[in-house]
């Protein structure tokens, strides 16, 4: 088992469409295991192998609270086969968009199809903190990131900050207060 390196924004990688799996192997099995330890070292609460830089359609969550023992759950192949009308609003955050946090609309409820790490097929329906999370991983698997769903205001200054950083090889600062004042003092 290993850690793997999270990708960041504005990493072109995680706009790649990912692959199905198509046999659950010992190199699955290994990915999973490093998706795992990656996702609990960050901590995070749900991660698509896209982020780190693998181009498969798997995704780990543990949406279990601090006090709990721990969920585990892996989502192979997962399809979004209906989704609700109604939607709901969640602070969402990135492991690669490290400390961004904004409200994202999406269906409250979906049904989701996918196979678990013995390849048998599963559908379930989820709403709450498990739609939102699935609806997040199932983007990334599509290439698609949380900033897709706010304002181009927000988004590209999000990006702009991200890629500036990038090129200085810094981290990069999104707090308000950490630009210096000018008309104040
Ligand atoms: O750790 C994560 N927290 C989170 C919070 C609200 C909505 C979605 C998420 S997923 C995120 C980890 C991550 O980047 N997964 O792709
Ligand atoms: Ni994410």
């Amino acid at each position: 088992m290993a850690i793997r390196d999270i990708l960041i924004i504005p990493d072109k990688r995680l706009r790649l469409k990912s692959e199905p799996v198509k046999a659950i192997d010992a190199e699955v099995r290994t990915l999973v295991a490093d998706m795992f330890e990656t996702m609990y070292a960050a901590p995070g609460i749900g991660l698509a192998a896209i982020q780190i830089g693998v181009p498969t359609r798997v995704v780990t969550m543990d949406l279990a609270g601090k006090e709990e023992a721990p969920q585990p759950q892996v989502f192979i192949n997962p399809e979004i086969v209906s989704s609700s009308d109604e939607k709901s609003v969640y602070e969402e955050g990135c492991l690669s968009i490290p400390e961004y946090y904004e409200e994202v609309e999406r269906p409250e409820k979906i049904k989701v199809t996918y196979l678990d790490l013995d390849g048998k097929t599963h559908e379930i329906e989820a709403d709450g903190l498990l739609a939102t999370c699935l609806q997040h991983e199932i983007d990334h698997l599509n290439g698609v990131l949380f900033l897709d769903h706010i304002s181009k205001l927000k988004r590209d200054m999000v990006v702009k900050k991200f890629t500036k950083a990038a090129k200085k090889g810094v981290a990069p600062s999104l707090a308000k207060d950490k630009e210096p004042s000018h008309h104040i003092g």
